[in-house]
């Protein structure tokens, strides 16, 4: 802005205070204002502000932009009492500050088993081994001169909602469903890396394997590696931040999030599975019997009012906008049904943006509040025809011993003053 067209704001102010405001009663009633009931004027409209009066910062100044001071509560947040240190925990996604389908890439949830590695990408190295004709080592330059794919999908960690399955317990979608997210992946394909290594004819199974503290590992099918997996490089645009696996990491759409290898450093090719520590001691579904579910990989449709929530209270009466996501790990989401007075009256939610596979998708319910109690929940349908189950259906058939793969229906109660509470309906 010129100083010129600063120094001009005092005469336009003048201007709106006896003009503007009149022009706004004939458009409001076409009523003259009486004395009493003419509005207070609002000094945020007939005073000159100070961003409105002053030069601000210049180009450059922020060489990477961050939000707004204004938005700082936007942030990943843990809870303390979920595990005993922070370098094997997880942080959750403010799902309730956010809008679109894409997880904006500092508000990534994380889940880490041996803290953060921070590695030079010059001293990275992928190793494939095992059944292969060639066993090879990529560079992450030898990744970058590969043909290149851009997908949107979802990770969700099979523990999301996983301490709601005895009840109701914490209150927010940020801390019972915020381990998730969806971003735009770049990098090469899975099968085109073991094109080049060659597969042995008995090659079942990869496992694939993290170079940070935890050396995490998993076992991959291989019809599923040469369906729609990817090594990745980048998201949302620029590189994998370190939280999510700088410089390397698996990205295995649809499937649990434990199976997404980040900091990627090895993949052995076998004949059959690993049964590595994380899919025998954890990520496997006790069931009420004793018994389990061992390579539960697929993550099913699930969905998730963000707000109303409990840490987004209805603040207006009137006119209000209802909003959340859905997801399917086995195609795209067909439909969204959102209730607002527990489950009696049920209506089609409008999704809007893109339908991707295996991506989360926004819906919408624009409603009406006057102040009633709502019993809100969400029900999301695949592709397969797959429908989302209560939480009690989900529990008749896996008990309430597992921790994994709680794809239950969400309720929120608000309350008449537009407070909400993570709930179940009896
Ligand atoms: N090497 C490595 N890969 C890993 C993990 C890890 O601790 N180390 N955590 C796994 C788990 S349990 C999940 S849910 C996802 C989390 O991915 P994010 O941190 O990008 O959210 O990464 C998976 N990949
Ligand atoms: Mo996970």
């Amino acid at each position: 802005m010129s100083d010129k067209s600063s120094a001009d704001i005092p005469s336009r102010r003048k201007f709106l205070g006896a003009a503007g405001l009149a022009g706004a009663g004939v458009a409001l009633g076409a009523r003259p204002l009486k004395a009493q009931d003419a509005p207070k004027p609002d000094p945020l409209i007939t005073e000159v502000q100070d961003w409105n009066r002053y030069l601000g910062e210049g180009v450059a100044k922020r060489p990477y932009g961050m939000p707004s001071k204004f938005e700082k509560h936007v942030a990943r947040r843990d809870v303390s009492w979920l595990t005993a240190v922070p370098e094997s925990s997880v942080s959750f996604t403010p799902l309730h500050e956010l809008d679109g389908i894409i997880t904006p890439s500092g508000l990534c949830f994380e889940r880490h088993h041996g803290g953060i590695a921070e590695i030079n990408p010059a001293d990275h190295r992928l190793m494939i081994n095992g059944l292969v004709d060639r066993p090879l080592v990529f560079t992450m330059d030898d990744l970058r001169r590969m043909p290149r794919v851009n997908k949107i999908h979802f990770l969700e960690c099979a523990a999301n909602s996983g301490m709601e399955w005895r009840g109701a317990q914490l209150n927010g979608c940020q801390f019972t469903h915020g381990m998730i997210h969806n971003l735009m992946y770049t990098g090469v394909t899975l099968k085109t890396v073991l094109d080049e290594a060659g597969l042995k004819p008995n090659a079942k199974w990869l496992m694939l394997e993290g170079a940070d503290a935890s050396g995490m590992n998993r076992s991959l099918p291989i019809e599923k590696a040469l369906d729609d997996c990817m090594l990745a490089f980048g998201m949302n645009g620029e590189a994998l931040r370190p939280e999510q696996g700088y410089p390397l990491r698996a990205v295995i759409p649809g499937w649990e999030g434990n199976i997404w290898v980040k900091w990627l450093r090895r993949i052995e090719v076998g004949d059959m599975p690993w049964q590595t520590r994380e899919e025998t001691s954890k990520y496997t579904d006790l069931l009420a019997n004793g018994r389990a579910r061992w390579h539960t990989f697929v993550m099913d449709a699930k969905s998730v009012v963000t707000n109303p929530s409990p840490q987004a209270p209805l603040r207006h009466k009137g006119r209000n906008v209802l909003t959340g996501l859905a997801w399917s790990g086995r195609g795209t989401v067909k439909r969204v049904d959102v209730t607002l007075d527990g489950g009696r009256n049920w209506r089609t939610a409008r999704i809007d943006g893109p339908v991707l596979e295996k991506s989360v998708v926004r819906f919408y319910v624009d409603f009406d509040w006057n102040g009633q109690e709502l019993m809100i929940q969400s029900r999301a349908m695949d592709s397969t025809g797959y429908v989302q189950p209560t939480k009690d259906e989900l529990r008749k058939v896996r008990g309430v011993n597992s921790i994994y793969h709680n794809n239950g229906i969400q309720t929120w109660l608000v309350r008449s003053t537009g407070e909400a509470e993570n709930v179940e309906i009896g």
